[in-house]
């Protein structure tokens, strides 16, 4: 019986909440999120809840402007692999431009935090995202519209992780 299985399977998975980190800090840092977000739900990536837009000081690189980041929850049917192609293409469709310095400047970043709560280790893609907990500009946002989420790998409240990075400056708008 291939039929009908088999093609739901090509075109997507069960329907799942997956939450992500957009930022920007170049150009027209607001409309590059607005045009990222509904870039996404132009591709069946349905946006069901937002933070609030954050203004934070860059980590790593600290030379460049300050980020604008915000977090969302979406629903999608697409596989991880197949999620991660559509960020980075929105990404390249959104100018992305890479400086010599990849933890450079850049127009919009659209990084996978959460799958659902699965986990996900690949050479392409690493799920929870490695570096989250270590990111106020990623904690405090994504808290936000999820306050009793859970890492998946440590099962702990990601509210504990918050005091780790109280140091970050940041600014909710
Ligand atoms: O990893 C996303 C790009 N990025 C950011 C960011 O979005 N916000 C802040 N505050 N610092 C960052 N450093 C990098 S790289």
């Amino acid at each position: 019986m291939a039929g009908r299985g088999s093609r739901r399977q090509a075109a997507g998975g069960a329907l799942k909440t997956v939450y992500l980190s957009l930022g920007s800090n170049l150009g027209d840092r607001r409309r590059n999120i607005e045009d990222a977000l509904a870039r996404l739900e132009a591709e069946h990536i349905s946006v069901s809840a937002r933070s609030s837009f954050y203004e934070t000081e860059p980590q790593d690189v600290k030379d460049q402007p300050w980020f604008l980041n915000l977090a969302v929850a979406c629903q999608t049917t697409c596989f991880p692999l197949q999620l991660l192609s559509i960020l980075q293409r929105l990404e390249r469709e959104g100018g992305r431009r890479r400086s010599t310095r990849s933890k450079g400047p850049r127009l919009i970043d659209l990084d996978i935090l959460l799958y659902g709560d699965h986990v996900i280790d690949t050479p392409r893609l690493t799920v929870p995202h490695p570096r989250m907990l270590a990111r106020r500009f990623v904690l405090e946002p994504l808290l936000e519209i999820a306050p009793a989420l859970r890492h998946p790998v440590t099962r702990q409240p990601l509210q504990r992780y918050l005091r780790d990075v109280a140091d970050q400056p940041l600014h909710k708008l």
